[in-house]
């Protein structure tokens, strides 16, 4: 199923906590950043001021020359803190999928809602409702299966907007806008690419992955997906942990496939219990190792389906080895697991299948009988190989391993 996410963000936040105090400023316009013989810039200008140009960031001085019958205010900051507080806790009755990004600005995970609110759609007007009524603000609020297109939308919806992009057609909305509209792309990213010919978002999702790579490294491959309306990051409450990984070194430096494999499967478990410890499933696995001359690599799989279950977090562990080994013949150093894009295991349950729920009710047993009797009470066959090589009984997570050659 897909997810639905929405993404809120405030109307001329700073503008409109000021006129929601003096209602002699609405529906005029008005600039926040101070008073416009002074030194500096617009923090936020009302819709009514930016239909003379006027924009954040622009000086004070410019400002006042385009719009000189605009209202300037110095501004405080713990009155725009206050509110903002007051939004935030507004958005958390809706749902504890929350994550704040800025003062005026929020994500929320809102997938399986519409059975609560009729729609997704019904849901972002009530949201809006609350905010207008108890703050006196408008919200617009984009909603679609990722961030990178609900961020989008909102912004494209200014002011007072909402705007719902169908699941399917993420990539065609995003197609005709210009490519500085794409979050994580800056004024010089966009210089660049225009330099390319590259003009629009369409234009960018088309463009040969290597090339972008060249010009922006690890970024070229994020904003080409973006590009093309993919986007896994998960709405990460704070305070959640955002991944979880274990790694070791080993004594001597091994090319070992069944050690290797036995220390990875090891390792795996070892997420995998605090996985479920934290009650989080995982959707992405990665594999870290660290060769004799101490070149690291780390290698990423996503997984079909969000799990926590030991043997599906090992599978895609093996997979990302087997591949780094046929290609890098040095021996290993150091070797790692870690899973990342975590989200609350509850949400998912009904989606697993039968197999996979017994694999977790089998791992659930495990959990159950390493709490009372440590960790290496039981062995799976594969780290029965290691059974010489970690203590018996064991205090902390930190793995240690004094030598782990045979
Ligand atoms: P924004 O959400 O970017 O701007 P806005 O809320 O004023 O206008 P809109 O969202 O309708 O386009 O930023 C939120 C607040 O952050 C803004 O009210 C003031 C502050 N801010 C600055 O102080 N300096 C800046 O350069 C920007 C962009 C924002
Ligand atoms: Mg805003």
């Amino acid at each position: 199923m897909a997810r639905q996410i929405m993404h809120i963000d405030l109307d001329a936040f700073f503008v409109s906590v000021e006129q929601a105090l003096n209602p002699e400023l609405q529906g005029k316009p008005v600039v926040v950043g101070g008073r416009p013989d002074r030194r500096g810039v617009v923090a936020s200008a009302s819709y009514e001021a930016r239909t003379f140009g006027l924009h954040a960031g622009m000086p004070l001085t410019t400002a006042s020359r385009l719009c000189p019958q605009a209202i300037f205010i110095e501004g405080s900051f713990p009155k725009y803190r206050d509110a903002s507080q007051r939004f935030m806790a507004i958005l958390a009755d809706f749902s504890p999928y929350l994550e704040p990004i800025s003062l005026d600005e929020a994500y929320l995970d809102v997938t399986g809602f519409e059975s609560i609110y009729g729609s997704i759609h019904h849901m972002a007007v009530k949201i809006k409702q609350r905010i207008k009524d108890e703050l006196g603000f408008c919200a617009s609020v984009g909603i679609a299966s990722c961030k990178v297109v609900a961020k989008v939308a909102s912004e494209l919806s200014k002011p007072d907007g909402l705007l719902e992009v169908a699941a399917g057609r993420e990539r065609s909305f995003l197609a005709p806008l210009p490519v500085a509209k794409l979050p994580g792309i800056g004024k010089k990213t966009e210089q660049i690419l225009n330099g390319l010919g590259v003009h629009t978002i369409g234009q960018l999702a088309t463009m040969p992955l290597d090339m972008l790579k060249s010009h922006f490294g690890v970024a070229g491959e994020r904003i080409h997906n973006y590009a093309k309306g993919i986007d896994d990051r998960q709405v990460e409450p704070p305070g959640a942990a955002k991944s979880i990984s274990r790694e070791t070194t080993f004594g001597e430096d091994t090319q070992d496939r069944s050690l290797l494999e036995a220390t990875l499967c090891y390792l795996g478990e070892r997420v995998g219990s605090e996985l479920r410890q934290q009650g989080k499933l995982t959707k992405c696995v990665t594999l870290k190792l660290r060769y004799a001359d101490f070149t690291t690599i780390t290698r990423s799989h996503t997984l079909k389906q969000a799990s926590d279950v030991d043997q599906m977090i090992f599978d895609a562990g093996v997979k990302l080895l087997n591949r780094a080994l046929s290609q890098e013949k040095q021996p290993v150093r150091l070797i790692g697991i870690g899973v990342s894009n975590l989200v609350e295991s509850g949400k998912q349950l009904d989606m697993l299948d039968s197999s996979v729920q017994r694999l977790e009710q089998l791992n659930k047993a495990i959990d159950h009988i390493r709490k009372k009797y440590g960790f290496t009470a039981i062995q799976t066959g594969r780290t029965l190989l290691l059974k010489d090589i970690f203590p018996e009984t064991e205090g902390g997570y930190t793995l240690h391993t004094p030598s782990l050659s045979r």
